[in-house]
């Protein structure tokens, strides 16, 4: 018969590893646990940056810092001939898009410049500008793009016909729909970014009501989110204008 030997001491060293790996385990959990409590109750930021923990905006912060110090201006977004665009264009996000506040017959944009005075600018005289055309893919932070034909005047021609040296030194760009349901904070050198214009075509035709008639933002280096459809107003700030989805809790820059 064979005899089964057990190793006491090879079984107690076995016994003691078990425990301190339970330990370890029972830490790291109440530490997750505690750190997730940390975060989720962790006040929010107030004013322009709500609807998210001040610790993640923190990160977004340093983000936004790193990418605007590699944004380099004279880079181009990739173009497209035109027959890659897509000839149905989605329709996404219909905020300040209700008539309620919005005559197409009466519409002006407004100019609000540093010294406070107010320019108002109608579509015609937009049109009379230099038109520049962009096809690009369309990034909407949910996930979706499409390559998409736009036309208007560059954002820099339109400064420079009206203007706006003083203005164009400023630190940022606001603008929102004529109701002020939506709104966008821009920084400076990504709106003089040479495919940054005022639309008012999509497909080589007036812009679709759903899609901003009668002037919209494009600005292919950032994402859906900043290009405002149905432009009310635009002024000019060294500190940062509101953002609709900085608000709601995403990232201010959203460049990409
Ligand atoms: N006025 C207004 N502009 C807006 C939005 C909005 O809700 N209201 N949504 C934005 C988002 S998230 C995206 S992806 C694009 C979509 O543009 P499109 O409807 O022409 O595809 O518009 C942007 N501009
Ligand atoms: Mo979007």
């Amino acid at each position: 018969m064979q005899e089964i030997v057990i190793d006491n001491a090879a079984a107690k060293k076995y016994k003691r590893k078990v425990f301190i790996a339970f330990i370890i385990f029972i830490i790291l959990i109440v530490s997750a646990v505690t750190a997730w409590r940390w975060l989720y109750y962790h006040q929010k930021d107030g004013g322009l940056f709500g609807g998210v923990q001040t610790p993640l905006r923190k990160v977004l912060s340093a983000n936004e810092r790193l990418f605007s110090f590699t944004f380099n201006p004279d880079k181009k977004v990739k173009e497209y001939p035109k027959e890659y665009a897509v000839r149905q264009v989605k329709v996404n996000g219909d905020a300040g898009m209700s008539t309620d506040f919005f005559d197409p017959a009466q519409w002006k944009l407004q100019v609000v410049k540093s010294n406070g005075d107010t320019l108002l600018v109608t579509l015609d005289e937009i049109k009379k500008l230099p038109k520049t055309d962009v096809v690009f893919n369309f990034k909407c932070i949910e996930g979706w793009s499409q390559i998409t034909w736009w036309s208007g005047v560059r954002f820099v021609d339109f400064a420079q016909h009206y203007g706006l040296d003083k203005e164009a030194q400023m630190k940022y760009v606001g603008m929102k729909t004529p109701d002020e349901e939506y709104f966008v904070g821009l920084d400076m050198p990504s709106v003089m970014q040479a495919q940054t214009i005022l639309c008012y075509e999509m497909n080589g035709k007036t812009l679709p009501m759903d899609q901003g008639y009668p002037l919209r933002l494009i600005i292919p280096v950032k994402y859906g989110v900043k290009h405002i459809k149905r432009i009310g107003t635009i002024f000019f700030d060294n500190n940062k204008p509101p953002d609709y989805w900085a608000l709601r809790g995403y990232d201010y820059y959203t460049g990409h």
